[in-house]
């Protein structure tokens, strides 16, 4: 159970008590004509990448918007949304609403980078099939220093005994180049679920070879070829084993192996590539809904429960299952994300991908 590291359910409770939060005023919004089209980051030019970055910077440099109680590291904007996912680590994975929080998580992030930080541009995805074999993943554009997001963590020495660590690791300390690297306190909130101040440098932790094994191109025509919503999640986020990964836990512990705060269940969106790798999963969503969009814009399945794949504790979630986001947007359900491209008609989405990935024969 590599993945469920230390689960208190504590954190149930406190997540029950959020929901009905406030909806914040935006008091720059761009105006929008038409979807939003998401690239890949390097499809994206170096003046749209610099944008992109330094509105992330902004995001972290404005002040939190959770009220504050026993939260101390929650500072930012950027916490805000950390710190959402922190309270609701349990009730977001392994249940049949991951897919819909995560994308109606990240279409907040991406409103929030442009009507507080005057990003223009979409949010961008991360294509790592392209970043597959083994040996080619640490050259990824994505981690440049000058025009990604920095590369590996300073190789720190594991503990082979541990259950934890992760196969293939090979960093674990702070990020030593890049926009990110030098900050000894990027990073306010975890490990895990503690929400107190607690500074630290964004470390990562990579594996060439989790990554190689579950990012590749045929991991994602695995999925891709699931016959229904069901079958399809279960494929994305695999069992909570590192033998048994999907491309969730692939982009997870790819970057975050095991010391990096991206293979931390509950803190993983502090490290700005979460936002990529999410949109991407998004996009492998997206992709399995247009091959058959008339069944599959309703088609939603799966465990209101943590793992409760036999609806031992309760039932499967439905289009009315409701998903928060925190003090940084309104409610919504699962229903009103259904649609990307769910543009004017109220619609609560709207944005597209400028490629989508296609079932190979
Ligand atoms: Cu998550």
């Amino acid at each position: 159970m590599q993945l469920l590291k230390g689960i208190q359910t504590g954190w149930v409770l406190a997540t029950l008590l959020w929901t009905g939060a406030p909806v914040t005023a935006r008091p720059h919004q761009q105006p929008q004509q038409g979807p939003l089209v998401r690239k890949e980051w390097r499809t994206l030019s170096n003046h749209e990448k610099s944008s992109y970055l330094c509105a992330v910077k902004c995001l972290m440099r404005k002040p939190a918007l959770t009220p504050a109680f026993d939260n101390t590291g929650v500072i930012s904007r950027y916490d805000d949304l950390v710190y959402t996912h922190i309270l609701q680590t349990f009730d977001i994975h392994y249940t049949g609403h991951f897919l819909a929080w995560h994308r109606y998580y990240v279409a907040v992030y991406e409103r929030m980078l442009r009507d507080e930080c005057h990003y223009q541009g979409a949010q961008p995805y991360w294509d790592w099939t392209l970043d597959t074999p083994a040996d080619q993943w640490a050259a990824s554009p994505i981690f440049d220093p000058v025009t990604g997001f920095g590369g590996n963590g300073a190789p720190v020495a594991g503990d082979p005994t541990n259950p934890m660590e992760v196969p293939g690791r090979t960093g674990g300390g702070c990020v030593q180049d890049g926009p990110f690297a030098g900050i000894p306190d990027m990073v306010h909130l975890g490990p895990m679920d503690s929400v107190t101040y607690n500074p630290q440098c964004l470390k990562r932790d990579f594996s060439p070879y989790f990554a190689g094994r579950y990012l590749a191109m045929n991991q994602t025509q695995l999925t891709l070829a699931a016959p229904d919503f069901g079958a399809f999640g279960r494929v994305v986020e695999g069992g909570p084993s590192f033998d048994a990964s999907g491309v969730h836990g692939g982009g997870h512990y790819g970057v975050g192996g095991t010391y990096g705060q991206i293979g931390d269940l509950y803190t993983s969106p502090a490290d700005p590539i979460f936002y990529l790798h999410h949109a991407n999963l998004d996009r492998v969503w997206w992709s399995w809904q247009k091959l058959d969009l008339g069944a599959r814009l309703t088609d939603i399945s799966g465990p209101i429960f943590l793992m409760d794949y036999e609806n031992l504790k309760g039932g499967n979630v439905t289009l009315e299952f409701p998903l928060s986001a925190g003090v940084s947007a309104a409610n919504v359900t699962v229903g009103d994300v259904m649609n990307i491209a769910a543009c004017g008609q109220n619609g609560v989405l709207c944005y597209e991908y400028d490629e989508v990935y296609t079932l190979q024969g």
